[in-house]
């Protein structure tokens, strides 16, 4: 399988995030990318390419441009107003405020307006690392274009949390739906998304909820006790078009690999009743039981299991990197996924 990774992820180093009231070092950090690289080439996964530059536009189908203004110019602003310490909000549009109302000229009240969240730091050089990173996605996307059937994306920052016009837990480009829709562009019916991170992809969601054309499934913590809260609940079914095309699996903190595997069953048959032509897997390994921010108990055969499973669907795959904190695990567990999926392909 090949693997497409930039050494840009490095330009974006948040420095604190606010946990249980104090700031501490950002659990999203570069070693990350770091392992999961060391362990692809440790195993001999396949080829390591660098991306290629597919512009901004193919990022435009899916984000919201004055969204994409804001990110590229917010840290030449907050520098020039003084700054050099990480670019974080403060304010948010709640209920009865105006979300769609004018956006605020102060930038930290255009930041409020582009943010649901305060674990996305903005630094110099995170505009570099997010274009990469959704560059990454897009090259490992045009790999299977060219007939390949399968790919790593091995992206950071990671992406499903990122909505159309927002940014927060970790993400500011949406890298899962940013490939799945250049697939729609270049001629695919359909595109079943599957997102396995512990946390329930309300990006991803939010972008496709209306859209007969991608499918949307998600296992993860349940809402009502695990962040995001706001999004990801069993009757988030889809909307319009979208109606019947989405499907979250919010699940009891604490499980484990059989209720896991459970939800995995079900969302496989959504999955294959779909009949899509392209399955993308937002690829989280944070539900794994020595995750620092994470309460699922999965462990380290578990994702040879997982990837098995989603090979047994028969369909072309890419595999793209979302979270997972447990830094010195996760190469093993990510590459046990792709490593699980090759042996499951292999035998279909
Ligand atoms: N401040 C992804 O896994 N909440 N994002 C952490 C401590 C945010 C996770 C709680 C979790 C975001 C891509
Ligand atoms: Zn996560």
């Amino acid at each position: 399988m090949l693997t497409v990774y930039s050494d840009d992820h490095r330009l974006h180093h948040g420095q604190t995030e606010l946990v249980d009231g104090q700031l501490q070092p950002c659990f999203e950090m570069p070693s990350r990318a770091d392992t999961v690289l060391a362990r692809v080439k440790q195993q001999k996964l396949g080829e390591v390419i660098e991306p290629k530059d597919f512009g901004l536009a193919p990022i435009a189908r899916v984000h919201d441009s004055g969204y994409l203004s804001f990110l590229q110019s917010a840290w030449a602003r907050w520098a020039a107003e003084g700054h050099s310490c990480d670019l974080l909000p403060s304010c948010f549009p709640a209920r009865r405020l105006r979300r769609d109302g004018p956006i605020p000229r102060a930038l930290i009240g255009e930041l409020g307006h582009y943010c649901f969240d305060t674990e996305a730091p903005i630094t110099a050089g995170t505009w570099q690392a997010i274009y990469s990173s959704a560059q990454v996605a897009l090259t490992a996307q045009d790999h299977m274009r060219q007939g390949a059937r399968t790919a790593f994306a091995l992206c950071r920052p990671p992406g499903h949390h990122a909505g159309s016009d927002f940014m927060g837990g970790y993400c500011f480009l949406n890298n899962v739906a940013i490939a799945t829709q250049a697939f729609l562009d270049q001629g695919a019916k359909r595109v079943a998304i599957l997102d396995v991170d512990y946390h329930h992809g309300n990006g991803t969601q939010e972008i496709f909820y209306q859209r007969g054309d991608v499918l949307f499934a998600s296992i993860h913590g349940d809402p009502l006790d695990e962040y995001p809260y706001y999004l990801g609940n069993a009757d988030e079914t889809g909307e319009g078009a979208g109606a019947g095309c989405n499907h979250n699996y919010p699940l009891a903190l604490g499980s484990g690999w059989p209720v896991w595997s459970a939800a995995l069953e079900d969302a496989c048959g959504k999955i294959a009743a779909y009949a899509p032509d392209v399955l993308v897997i937002s690829l989280g390994v944070d539900t794994y039981k020595e995750d620092p921010i994470s309460e699922f108990k999965l462990d380290s055969p578990d994702y040879l299991a997982m990837g098995a499973r989603i090979a047994a669907l028969g369909l072309p795959t890419l595999f793209v990197m979302e979270g997972g904190y447990a830094v010195e695990a996760i190469g093993v567990n990510a590459v046990n996924v792709l490593q699980g999926y090759e042996a499951g392909a292999s035998h279909a």
